[in-house]
C-alpha cells in the first residue's frame, strides 16, 4: 500500500490544525503510523487520497449504519440545500424528527436538538441537577461522554470515589462533584451511592461501553441500577450516543427491556451530519429554557440540513426493522468467523460482541471494564490494524474503541475480512 499522498496531507494539516487533525483519535497515535487523508466513501467501502480501497469497519464511529453515502441520504441533502443552509427560527423538519425520536425511543417523550454528542451529555447533566438541586452525578470508568468538563476526570487515589481531573484546563472544583464507580460492579456503586447519600442528581452510563473497546453490561446489571435511581431519586441517563438507533429501532433500552428517565443521542441520528439529542420524561425536559430555568442554547441546533438527514434515516430504519436482523447476524457471523481463526491457531484472544458492535482484545482475560480492557496488548493491536490496513480492511484506529458494522456488508465482504483477519494474525505471531 502506497500510503505518500496521506504523509504529505498530514504534514500540511500539522502547519495549521493541532497535531494535524480535528479529533484526537484520528491522529493514529495508539497504533503508530500516518493516519489516513479520506477522499470519499461508498457503501461498504472508504478510499484514502493515494486511492487504496478499505472496507469500512467503523462508518465514522457509528453514524453509517446503511453505508456510506447512501442514496436515500444523499437525495434529501441534495433537495434540502436547495432552501438555504440554516435559518436559526423554528422548521417544520424539528417537529419530524422529534415526532420520529419520540416514537423510536422509549424514554423519550420530549426532546431537545443540539449539535453533538458532547453538548448532548453536557446539556443531560446541568439539567438533572437543576431538576433535582443536587450537584454530584456518578459515571463510570472506561466509559466516554464526549468532552465535557464533568466528564474529563480520571478515579482519584483512596476511595476511588472522589474523581481528579484528567485533563489540564479541568478544575478541581468541576472534578469534585464527578464520582467514578467501576463498570459492571453493582457493589461499588451502592457503595458509593451510599457514601453520597441524598447529593447525586444523576447517574450517566454507556448502556453497552463502546469507548473502553466493546464491553456488554453484565446479566440484570443495567436493571440493578435502574431500581437504584428509582430507590434514592437519581435520574438515570442512557448515553446511547453509540448505541441508540443500533443496537435496536429503539436502542440498548428496547434491546435489555431498561427504561432511563433520560437518553442522550449523536452519531445515527445526523446520518453523519452533526447532530445530538437529549431527551427524556417530560417532567424533567420541561425544565429547559425557555420553559424552564435550565439555560441550554445553539445557534445551529435543528439545523434544517442536517434534520433531513437525520429524519430520512430515522424513518429508514423505523421503516425496515429488518436492518437490525441484518447486522444482527453480520456481527455473528463475522465474529464466529475470526473467532474461528484464532481457536484454529490456539491464540484465545477475547471477542466481545453485541449485534453490529465488536471488539477483539488481545488479551485472555474476560473483559468486563476498564481494569480487564487494559490487560489488552495495545502493541499487538496496532501491529494487527496496519496488517488489517495493508489488506483492505479499515478497523477503528485504536485497540479501546468498537467496530460497528453497516448494512453494506456483504457476504463478500465478510470473507475477505476473515481471510485478511487470519493472514493479519499469523504475520504479527510470525506463524
Ligand atoms: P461527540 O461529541 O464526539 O459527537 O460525542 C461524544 C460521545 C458521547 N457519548 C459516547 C458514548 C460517545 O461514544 C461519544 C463519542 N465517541 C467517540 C468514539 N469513541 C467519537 C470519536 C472521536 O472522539 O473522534
Amino acid at each position: 500500500m502506497n500510503y505518500e499522498k496521506s504523509k504529505k496531507l498530514f504534514n500540511e494539516a500539522k502547519k495549521y490544525i493541532p497535531g494535524g487533525v480535528n479529533s484526537p483519535v484520528r491522529a493514529f497515535n495508539s497504533v503508530g503510523g500516518t493516519p489516513l487523508f479520506i477522499k470519499k466513501a461508498k457503501g461498504a467501502y472508504i478510499y484514502d487520497e493515494d486511492d487504496n480501497k478499505y472496507i469500512e469497519l467503523y462508518n465514522s464511529w457509528g453514524p453509517m449504519i446503511l453505508g456510506h453515502n447512501h442514496p436515500l441520504i444523499a437525495k434529501a441533502v441534495k433537495s434540502s440545500i436547495k432552501d438555504s443552509l440554516s435559518f436559526g427560527a423554528p422548521t417544520r423538519k424539528e417537529i419530524q424528527i422529534a415526532e420520529l425520536i419520540v416514537d423510536m425511543v422509549p424514554s423519550i417523550e420530549s426532546v431537545r436538538m443540539v449539535n453533538s454528542g458532547t453538548e448532548a451529555t453536557m446539556s443531560a447533566i446541568r439539567l438533572a441537577r437543576g431538576f433535582t438541586g443536587k450537584d454530584k452525578f456518578i459515571k463510570f470508568e472506561g466509559c466516554y461522554h464526549g468532552h465535557g468538563d464533568s466528564f474529563l476526570i480520571a478515579a482519584g487515589s483512596g476511595a476511588m470515589t472522589l474523581g481528579v481531573p484528567n485533563s489540564p484546563g479541568v478544575t478541581e472544583g468541576t472534578a469534585k462533584d464527578t464520582l467514578l464507580a467501576p463498570y459492571n460492579n453493582f457493589a461499588a456503586l451502592q457503595q458509593l451511592v451510599d457514601e453520597n447519600k441524598g447529593e447525586i442528581a444523576a447517574l450517566i452510563i454507556e448502556p453497552v461501553a463502546g469507548n473502553m473497546g466493546c464491553v456488554l453490561p453484565r446479566l440484570n446489571y443495567l436493571q440493578q441500577i435502574r431500581d437504584l435511581c428509582t430507590k434514592e431519586g437519581i435520574v438515570l441517563i442512557f448515553d446511547e450516543v453509540m448505541t441508540g438507533f443500533r443496537l435496536a429501532k429503539g436502542g440498548a433500552q428496547e434491546r435489555f427491556g431498561v427504561i432511563p428517565d433520560m437518553t442522550t443521542l449523536g452519531k445515527i441520528i445526523g446520518a453523519g451530519l452533526p447532530v445530538g439529542a437529549y431527551g427524556g420524561k417530560k417532567e424533567i425536559m420541561n425544565f429547559v429554557s425557555p420553559v424552564g430555568p435550565v439555560y441550554q442554547a445553539g445557534t445551529l441546533s435543528g439545523n434544517p440540513v442536517a434534520m433531513s438527514a437525520g429524519i430520512t434515516m430515522l424513518t429508514y430504519l423505523n421503516e425496515h426493522p429488518e436492518v437490525y436482523q441484518y447486522i444482527d447476524n453480520l456481527g455473528i457471523e463475522i465474529v464466529s468467523g475470526i473467532r474461528r481463526v484464532l481457536l484454529k491457531h490456539k491464540l484465545p484472544y477475547t471477542i466481545n460482541q453485541i449485534g453490529s458492535m465488536y471488539s477483539l482484545f488481545f488479551t485472555e482475560e474476560e473483559v468486563t471494564d476498564l481494569e480487564s480492557a487494559k490487560t489488552a496488548d495495545t502493541k499487538m493491536f496496532g501491529l494487527y490494524f496496519h496488517e488489517m490496513l495493508k489488506r483492505g480492511v479499515y478497523l477503528p484506529p485504536a485497540q479501546f474503541e468498537s467496530l460497528f458494522l453497516s448494512t453494506a456488508i456483504q457476504e463478500k465482504h465478510v470473507r475477505k475480512i476473515i481471510k485478511a483477519h487470519e493472514e493479519s494474525i499469523l504475520a504479527i505471531h510470525n506463524l
